[in-house]
């Protein structure tokens, strides 16, 4: 198995200088092109102007790449063949040397093996609307149970049954805290009606959570659900009578398994006039926000360790 670390990411290792792990899923087969290009790249640049490099996590022809030089990034967002692999496929798209992008149960498990702890995505995966029927549930939170780590999500995605999602978390042992709020995002809105998180106000609070999480023994990681901007929400009765004729219409084309998410999210997006992508552009770059913020701080702790 190689891993390829980017020149800027390699760097930052070698001078213990903050990474943030990024995944590729969301742009592969989460937003179309150009669109998805311009956010990697404004991603990108909202990290290195920060000081901090960003890690874009995916395999190309079956190896591990951990930042993505630009041509590698113009090839994810491109490609019309990319698959995409969540943790249990990681060995298949070695082995095979498939072309994949990262979900983010094979990102946090990529960036945990390249010793990055802090991740920021979108929305995670979790708990499907007809579960009870499909028993779809995203390997994400399996993943986010059984890796040590900081993920910072705007709750989970809307399409998603959010209680659900929200007490598998808790069953499977998922330490969850919310960003100046107790109430689980709704990805496209800031409220859930679900108010059950532990409230936490500065990137401070969250590293001192994970340091006593890791002191303690645990092997999960801790995610961190932090709501859209007030001006980016999509009011939520517009928002949800799409997002029900979104899951009426794969339900009826007998849409399943990892074509699920794709399908709900361009079907969204061509609803709303694109508002859906405007939208998640504005949540992800929030995130991307705050796992700068969190990894910068993460850094300054280890290496006063070191000193
Ligand atoms: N966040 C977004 N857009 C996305 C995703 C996250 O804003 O497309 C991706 C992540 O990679 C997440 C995946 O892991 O959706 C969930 O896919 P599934 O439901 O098939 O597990
Ligand atoms: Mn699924």
């Amino acid at each position: 198995m190689k891993i390829i670390y980017s020149k800027e990411v390699l760097e930052h290792k070698n001078e213990n200088l903050p990474v943030l792990a990024l995944e590729s899923t969301i742009l592969a087969h989460g937003m179309p092109y150009p669109e998805n290009l311009n956010f990697g790249k404004e991603a990108e640049s909202l990290c290195r102007s920060s000081g901090v490099a960003p890690a874009t996590i995916a395999v190309v022809d079956g190896d591990v790449y951990i930042g993505l030089e630009e041509e590698k990034l113009h090839f994810i967002t491109k490609s019309k063949i990319i698959k995409k692999i969540s943790r249990r496929e990681i060995g298949t798209a070695i082995a095979k040397r498939w072309s994949a992008a990262t979900t983010v149960s094979s990102t946090i498990t990529l960036a945990h093996l390249a010793g990055i702890p802090v991740f920021a995505t979108g929305g995670i995966g979790g708990v499907h609307e007809n579960v009870i029927r499909s028993f779809d549930i995203s390997e994400d939170l399996s993943a986010l149970a059984e890796t040590p780590g900081i993920v910072v999500s705007a709750g989970a995605k809307a399409i998603l049954d959010l209680e659900k999602t929200v007490e598998l978390l808790e069953s499977i042992g998922v330490t969850l805290l919310g960003f100046k709020t107790n109430e689980f995002p709704a990805f496209y809105t800031q409220k859930s009606g679900i108010k059950t998180l532990t409230p936490v106000k500065s990137e401070r609070e969250i590293v001192d959570v994970y340091i006593a999480n890791r002191r303690a023994g645990l092997l999960n990681s801790i995610l961190v659900a932090n709501p859209i901007l007030k001006k980016d929400e999509i009011p939520s009765g517009k928002i949800k009578s799409i997002i029900d004729h979104a899951l009426k219409k794969a339900n009826h084309l007998s849409i399943s398994g990892k074509e699920t998410t794709p399908f709900l999210l361009k079907f969204i997006e061509e609803k709303t006039n694109g508002e859906s992508l405007v939208a998640n552009k504005s949540l992800a770059l929030n995130n991307i926000k705050l796992g700068i913020k969190i990894c910068k701080e993460l850094n300054r702790f280890e290496n006063k360790k070191r000193l």
